[in-house]
């Protein structure tokens, strides 16, 4: 990251300029757009490629909707509510969920089949599985009261209804989630997902999906964070999942726990014939 910093501010050189006269230092008058330094002088040469600036991070903090982005795939659109849950029912919500919730921690397999443990715990509710990082969570149509209610609240809000929950729980400042875009096929065609965060604050994090030229290098992609506090709700929609990508770094302080459901709707997947 450094290192592209650096290549992205140093453009254009200071040189001697190729004339016989420069070497000899004697007698002469200095070039437009050259530095006389006495007996050497240099002319500036123009950078081969054009000066590419790092966007600076923004902060989105205030209740409201954003629309972060017109482009490649359509719009991507965020609604941000921060204290949509009152204090009092969001504390009680979060000391029930923590609770009572079937937490565990989940194996996720990278694309070389290797094995690793998420950095915190999960559980899931809803008719179907899910099935993301090569690992799948059973169907669970159970529902805690809790998350039912919470539910028809959210979709009363937002005039949008949903099938199935992703609950995360954050242990303490070190549990995380990875750099990731929830598009599986089991999501549909621009899924629209509503956030709901309890506990300590942990800052979403999202970043635009490079375009192909770039190699899957995000140093001059737009960069935005997300603080989301105690009762706040965050609804990503559009073509949010399709054209950036979101996560929830590990902290350098120690933080308290945080729950954060992700409400979902899963479709069946089309089943591929094997003819
Ligand atoms: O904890 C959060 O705010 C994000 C969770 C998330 O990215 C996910 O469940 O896909």
């Amino acid at each position: 990251m450094g290192d592209k910093r650096q290549r992205a501010r140093v453009q254009g050189s200071w040189a001697k300029p190729a004339t016989k006269a420069s070497h000899s230092g004697a007698g002469k008058q200095p070039l437009p757009g050259s530095w006389n330094t006495g007996p050497r002088t240099y002319e500036f040469h123009q950078p081969a490629d054009p000066v590419r600036v790092i966007p600076t991070e923004k902060v989105i903090e205030k209740a409201g909707d954003y629309e972060i982005s017109q482009g490649p795939t359509g719009v991507s659109r965020l609604r941000l509510l921060p204290g949509f849950l009152p204090l009092e029912e969001a504390d009680w919500m979060f000391a029930t969920l923590l609770a009572e919730l079937p937490w565990s921690q989940k194996t996720n397999y990278g694309v070389m089949g290797d094995a690793y443990d998420e950095p915190r715990l999960t559980c899931w509710y809803g008719e179907l599985p899910y099935t993301y990082s090569h690992s799948k969570m059973q169907a669970n149509p159970q529902w805690h009261p809790v998350l039912t209610t919470l539910r028809q609240s959210i979709e009363q809000e937002i005039s949008h209804s949903f099938n199935s929950l992703l609950c995360n729980l954050y242990r303490d400042g070190k549990d995380s989630i990875a750099w990731h875009s929830d598009d599986e096929a089991s999501l549909g065609p621009h899924p629209t997902i509503a956030s709901l965060s309890l506990g300590d604050t942990r800052v979403f994090s999202l970043r635009k999906k490079p375009p192909p030229e770039e190699k899957g290098d995000y140093t001059y992609s737009e960069k935005l964070k997300i603080p989301l506090s105690h009762g706040t709700l965050l609804i990503m929609e559009g073509c949010t999942q399709d054209d950036w990508q979101h996560s929830v770094a590990k902290e350098y302080h120690d933080r308290g726990p945080r729950i954060n459901l992700t409400f979902r709707t899963i479709y069946l997947e089309p089943q591929h014939s094997s003819m």
